[in-house]
């Protein structure tokens, strides 16, 4: 067959609807799809995140031969392959000699940047294409963010709605009244809290085969195999969407930042993975989320809630990753300095909150956000953890991570990295707002009453180490710059209690290897 078209599919952008798809005769265009060692590889990813992509991109290569597509497949142990997206993309070139290499342009920075030196380095044409699966387009979010100081997400989610329609009456008001109903949400677990299963998939003989490679190809990644229950393709992803908004989106706003030890789902969706891959529309979920509230099965505040995370807060933070890159990569506005500690990996920690989320992040290559925001997040703020070491740790262990999601959540919404243009002030918390939204603390072997010394919570120290040691920058702030009174007013000599503790604390961290992220 005479090609005109390659198509580069990646591994996140898993949909027939694809920009680069549309338009494009099934005659004269050859898909490409490519496993290759430096994805897999430019960190060590959790085993469970390589598997869900290798097995959804040849499910997802099937489905597009069943559908009448050429579809050429690399996979990872092919004889001569590349390693690298541009490797292979020569090396088809070569095989297909195409008029056009037509690609949607990357979701990472670092892949863009590959992606835009093809024309310079091939001999046909070549199309860069936006990815327009997001609401939002670089250059909107450019101009929306044009000239603002701050850039407020409840703003940008406004215009989001007002632009979908998304819970939006006839006259152009947000329906029921208000924009956001967190004030109805944000409830603490119960003590008799059993949430309906999330559904769970069990591997097929593709993705067997697949677990088998990654056991073989990377066995000193962290996590385990074992729990593997992702859906792979559009088909399951669907069925596990279609699970939520029938059993669990009901609580899904009153329960979002509740915790409860060893239970890992709690009333989230559990579909990040699927929206990430390109198996789910962000947009389809929105509107699912809004039927069930206009046919009564679910409340306001947490259909509202859910539909926030995916045109709020998604979006946004898509935007402002490609507003601020590379520089967000290397922001530490904070100074933050000290290793990540070994037990990131190990799980190995007294810290009870600590220990049942990063199991969690081990078993399922999953944690819920208020885990990764308040409790690992918290932790990396407090403890002034090098930004660099938490974006490495994040990148790897979750199975949605990719850079444009974690890296504006880790190095701006937890550790402030960026001086404070997202979040308005640093979500710095201790015990108490742990123990409140969890049973967590109740047989935790420290004692979240007790301030200073052994027994201490060592959130409650590191607190206000933190404050301490930030006052200059921090004391300014609205938002925070009252909380030094309470400080001032507690006298030199239980302030060194707290600097003391806290000091203690620092110092009895051992920091990681550094071959958990990266290399040897
Ligand atoms: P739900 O609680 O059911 O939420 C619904 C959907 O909203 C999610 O599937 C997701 O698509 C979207 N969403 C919610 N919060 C965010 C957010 N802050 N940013 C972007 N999308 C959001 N999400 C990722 O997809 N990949 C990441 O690498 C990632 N890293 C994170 C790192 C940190 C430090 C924090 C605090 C959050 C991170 N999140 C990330 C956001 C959020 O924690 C996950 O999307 C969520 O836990 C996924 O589980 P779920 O599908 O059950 O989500
Ligand atoms: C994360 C990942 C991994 C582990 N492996 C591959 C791969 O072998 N082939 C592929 O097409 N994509 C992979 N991905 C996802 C890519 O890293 C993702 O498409 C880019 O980060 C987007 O910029
Ligand atoms: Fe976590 Fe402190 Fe509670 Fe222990 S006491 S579970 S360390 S918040």
């Amino acid at each position: 067959m005479t090609v005109k078209t390659l198509i580069p599919i990646l591994g996140d952008q898993l949909n027939r609807t694809l920009a680069s798809l549309r338009g494009q005769t099934k005659d004269d265009s050859v898909i490409l799809m490519m496993e290759v060692w430096d994805e897999a590889t430019y960190v060590k990813h959790h085993k469970q995140k390589i598997a869900l992509i290798f097995s959804a991109m040849r499910h997802f290569a099937a489905e597009m031969e069943d559908a009448g597509w050429s579809v050429d497949y690399v996979k990872l142990d092919d004889d001569d392959n590349a390693g690298s997206f541009t490797g292979e993309v020569a090396r088809a070139i070569e095989r297909h000699s195409p008029e056009t290499v037509r690609v949607v342009e990357a979701g990472e920075w670092r892949v863009q940047q590959a992606i835009e030196e093809w024309p310079d380095k091939f001999d046909c044409a070549v199309e860069i294409l936006p990815d327009d699966r997001f609401v939002c387009s670089h250059a909107e979010f450019r101009e929306w963010a044009e000239d603002r100081k701050h850039l407020t997400m409840e703003h940008f989610y406004r215009e989001m709605r007002r632009k979908t329609g998304i819970l939006m009456t006839e006259d152009g008001k947000p329906e029921g009244g208000d924009w956001n109903y967190d004030h109805d949400n944000r409830k603490p677990p119960k003590d008799d809290m059993a949430p309906p299963p999330v559904a769970k998939f069990e591997p097929d003989a593709i993705t067997r085969e697949v677990i088998e490679l990654v056991e073989d190809r990377f066995a000193d990644h962290f996590g385990s195999l074992e729990n593997f229950r992702w859906p792979v393709t559009r088909d399951a992803a669907e069925k596990a969407a279609d699970a939520f908004f029938a059993e669990r989106i009901e609580k899904f706003g009153p329960f979002q930042d509740a915790m409860v030890h060893g239970q890992d789902d709690m009333y989230h969706s559990m579909l990040s993975t699927s929206i990430n891959l390109g198996l789910l529309d962000p947009i389809d979920l929105c509107e699912l989320a809004q039927k069930a509230y206009e046919e009564g099965r679910a409340p306001i505040n947490s259909v509202e809630g859910f539909i926030r995370q995916l045109i709020g807060w998604r979006e946004y933070i898509r935007g402002f990753y490609w507003l601020n890159m590379p520089g967000l990569a290397s922001d530490n506005k904070l100074n933050a300095q000290r290793g990540l500690p070994e037990f990131f990996w190990t799980g190995e920690t007294d810290m009870r909150c600590l220990a049942d989320c990063i199991r969690s992040t081990r078993d399922n290559a999953h944690a819920h956000h208020i885990q990764r925001l308040m409790v690992l997040g918290n932790f990396c703020l407090l403890a002034g953890i090098d930004p660099r070491e938490v974006q490495d740790w994040y990148l790897v262990v979750y199975a949605d991570a990719y850079e444009w999601v974690e890296l504006p959540n880790v190095s701006a919404m937890i550790l402030y990295a960026d001086g404070g243009q997202l979040a308005t002030k640093p979500y710095a918390a201790s015990g108490n707002y742990i123990n409140k939204m969890s049973n967590y603390c109740k047989e935790c072997r420290y004692s979240v009453s007790k301030k200073t010394g052994e027994d201490a919570c060592p959130f409650n120290p590191l607190y206000w180490h933190f404050m301490d040691r930030h006052r200059d920058r921090l004391e300014s702030n609205h938002r925070v710059g009252r909380i030094y009174s309470n400080w001032d007013r507690m006298g030199e000599d239980k302030q060194s209690e707290y600097l003391d503790s806290a000091q203690r604390f620092l110092e009895s961290l051992t920091p990681a290897r550094k071959g958990w992220a990266r290399g040897e």
